[in-house]
């Protein structure tokens, strides 16, 4: 039987090489002029999936491959793939846990950093000449000394705890069970925010956290709080976090992820105290190296044996 996979998005030539050694064939949705045409008439044939937390499998690209038997997925968030139907169907899905933590925890950081002391506003001023003309620049907030709490204390969220001690910081946090660690366990969100200078939200995506941040969350930030989101856009209210912004009840926001991406909501643009990023939280070389290179992996020895590296933990049953 010929080896087929199909990759969903884009891939590195690095992966492409991995993909050509391990399959007899690789089809690129991105190459397919009718996908209608082509999940018929190749749907049959495919039994690997490559793709990233972005693109997911949609489901009629599940419908479509009756033999599938694993889902190798570019990103350790894989809230755009059907679990439920991958388990009832015996697919292995597979994600990248751990090698993007250190990254990831960096973008949390420097966005924190970048609206304490307003590096962004000060860059401008430089550039525009205004030096010059008006003289030193405002002053910032120090980030040094902050309470921060941290929403989904995982991998990554750990990580984060981590980094923030080089800053003194007083670590907080919410999840849905407490852990083995130092810092104060909050039950409730709600009561957390109203404690914290600084909430970062690092939970996964998907129904169970959906605008799990909402305007009751937002207030109790309060006017002079800072959001820093590089989760995923649904898990924040997003229509409720312009308007906290807009009317002064929410202070900053940090976020590299989107309700709707790649759609960033209009208001923002031109607010002063928002770091926008395009959902670059893991986007190094490294990272995004160890993040292909674990995708290959998974395939390689699930052809090999039937066994995976890193699958959800829905699959490790399987
Ligand atoms: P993880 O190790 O599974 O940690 C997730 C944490 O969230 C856990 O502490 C979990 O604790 C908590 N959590 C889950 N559901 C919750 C809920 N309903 N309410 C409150 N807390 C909840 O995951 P990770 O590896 O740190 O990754 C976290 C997420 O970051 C990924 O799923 C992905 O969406 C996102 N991410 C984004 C980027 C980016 O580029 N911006 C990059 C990588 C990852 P409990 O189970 O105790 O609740
Ligand atoms: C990736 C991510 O950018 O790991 C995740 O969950 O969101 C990011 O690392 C994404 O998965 C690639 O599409």
């Amino acid at each position: 039987m010929t080896k087929e996979m199909l990759l969903i998005g884009g891939a590195t030539p690095r992966m492409m090489d991995r993909f050509a050694a391990d399959f007899d064939k690789v089809h690129e949705l991105s190459k397919v002029d009718n996908r209608t045409t082509f999940l018929a008439e190749q749907g049959e044939g495919i039994t690997a999936v490559a793709t990233n937390g972005h693109d997911g499998v949609a489901p009629d690209i599940m419908k479509a491959l009756p033999n599938l038997k694993i889902i190798s997925g570019y990103g350790v968030g894989y809230d755009a793939i059907d679990t439920d139907t991958a388990v009832a169907r015996g697919i292995v899905v597979t994600h990248t846990p751990n090698v993007l933590n250190d990254e990831v925890a960096n973008t949390a950081v420097m966005m924190m950093l970048t609206l304490y002391r307003e590096f962004l506003r000060d860059e401008a001023y430089v550039r525009a000449g205004r030096w010059h003309v008006e003289g030193n620049a405002p002053i910032s907030r120090s980030p040094s000394n902050r309470t921060v709490g941290i929403l989904g204390l995982g991998r990554i969220g750990e990580t984060i705890a981590n980094k923030l001690k080089a800053f003194d910081a007083t670590i907080v946090y919410h999840s849905r069970n407490p852990k083995e660690v130092d810092y104060t366990y909050y039950g409730d969100l709600t009561k957390m925010a109203a404690d914290v200078d600084v909430l970062i939200v690092i939970t996964p995506g998907g129904s169970a956290t959906n605008k799990l941040v909402n305007r009751e969350v937002l207030n109790a930030l309060g006017p002079d709080g800072t959001l820093i989101n590089v989760s995923r856009g649904s898990v924040v209210d997003e229509a409720e976090l312009v308007l906290a912004l807009q009317e002064g009840r929410l202070g900053y926001a940090g976020l590299d992820v989107f309700e709707a991406e790649p759609k960033v909501p209009e208001a923002l643009l031109t607010m002063p105290n928002v770091v926008l990023l395009p959902h670059v939280g893991s986007a190094t070389v490294e990272t995004r190296q160890a993040m292909g290179d674990l995708v290959c992996d998974n395939l390689t020895q699930f052809l090999k044996d039937g066994t995976t590296i890193s699958p959800v933990p829905e699959c490790a049953h399987l």
